[in-house]
């Protein structure tokens, strides 16, 4: 559905471009990337909040699996806690939309400033934290969270449960964590790592129409011209996956024997620390702003504090 606010003609004019794309089109990563990082400013952006660190970055002796492999898998609370966040959230709430434009993203709003800070502080440990900075090289933020419930179902899958890289800058971060255990739900997300995702890319798969995905491994091997090898990560609750969206192919695994819960946060550079960033409310609310500034630079705004 396309929304009825100022945006609706926007995004009606991309979703229009997108029906009439080809499926394989090698040219349309390079295509995609320049739209973001040159066009609309968030490779300089990026460059900005880099000039701006003010802490060390992590010492390694070899690049970290973020960088090298893309993602990295990791506990970041136990699942006693993972069990009292999700309590707490989902406690006195009916499931809702997450986004105006999507009927099959359901989740619970998270309105509660300090339930909210919470799950941050809960997500964004010391060793996800040095992954970020390893990462970008700079400071971040969380640009946007939700909490996602996904019931077991027959249905056709939705798109993000088939395989695919997400739409954006090249350098952003996503970090899902799950909240409850694969054993209650049999779900999870299957990732391939940077090199394998690259080898598909070439094909001209990555970043076509939703509709044009697969959920066949085997597909992206005929893709890629070699066999490939997927990590599926059944979760522990309180288990988290850090990867780059928009780099490495990923799919989620539809649960089965129940719903499966996960706290999603997509993180961008930024010139101020994290904590400081949401102090000043620089996240977005993806059920009324679209996923992506048009210029970066409108990021900056939302990350300078008030007078
Ligand atoms: O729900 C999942 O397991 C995958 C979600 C996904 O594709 C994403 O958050 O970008
Ligand atoms: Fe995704």
């Amino acid at each position: 559905m396309i929304p009825l606010n100022r945006h609706g003609p926007t995004i009606l004019l991309r979703k229009l471009r997108h029906w009439l794309e080809p499926d394989l089109d090698p040219a349309r990563v390079a295509r995609v990337f320049g739209e973001f990082d040159e066009q609309r400013g968030y490779g300089a952006w990026h460059a900005h909040c880099r000039a701006e660190l003010r802490r060390p970055l992590p010492v390694r002796a070899t690049p970290g699996p973020v960088v090298s492999e893309g993602f990295t898998a990791l506990q970041v609370m136990t699942a006693n806690r993972a069990f009292e966040l999700l309590a707490a959230v989902s406690g006195e709430q009916e499931v809702a939309r997450l986004k105006r434009d999507s009927a099959k993203l359901e989740g619970y709003d998270l309105d509660d400033s300090a339930l909210v800070s919470d799950l941050l502080q809960a997500a964004l440990t010391p060793t996800v934290d040095e992954h970020c900075l390893e990462y970008f090289g700079s400071e971040y933020f969380v640009y946007w969270y939700t909490l996602s419930r996904t019931a077991p179902s027959d249905a056709p899958a939705s798109v993000s449960f088939m395989w695919h890289c997400d739409k954006g800058p090249r350098a952003h971060l996503k970090l899902l964590v799950y909240l409850n255990d694969y054993e209650e739900h049999g779900g999870g997300t299957a990732y391939l790592d940077l090199a394998a995702s690259e080898a598909v890319a070439k094909s001209g798969y990555v970043f076509a129409r939703g509709r044009r995905r697969t959920g066949s491994l085997e597909r992206l091997s005929a893709l890629a011209g070699r066999p490939l090898s997927a990590y599926d990560h059944h979760p522990r609750a309180g288990d988290a996956v850090l990867l780059q969206p928009a780099r490495v192919l990923h799919s989620g695994l539809t649960p089965h024997r129940g719903p499966r819960y996960v706290l999603t946060l997509c993180l961008l550079p930024s010139p101020v620390p994290w904590r400081t960033a949401l102090a000043r409310g620089a996240q977005i609310d993806l059920r009324d702003d679209p996923i992506w500034h048009d210029q970066a630079r409108d990021l900056a705004e939302r990350l300078v504090a008030e007078a």
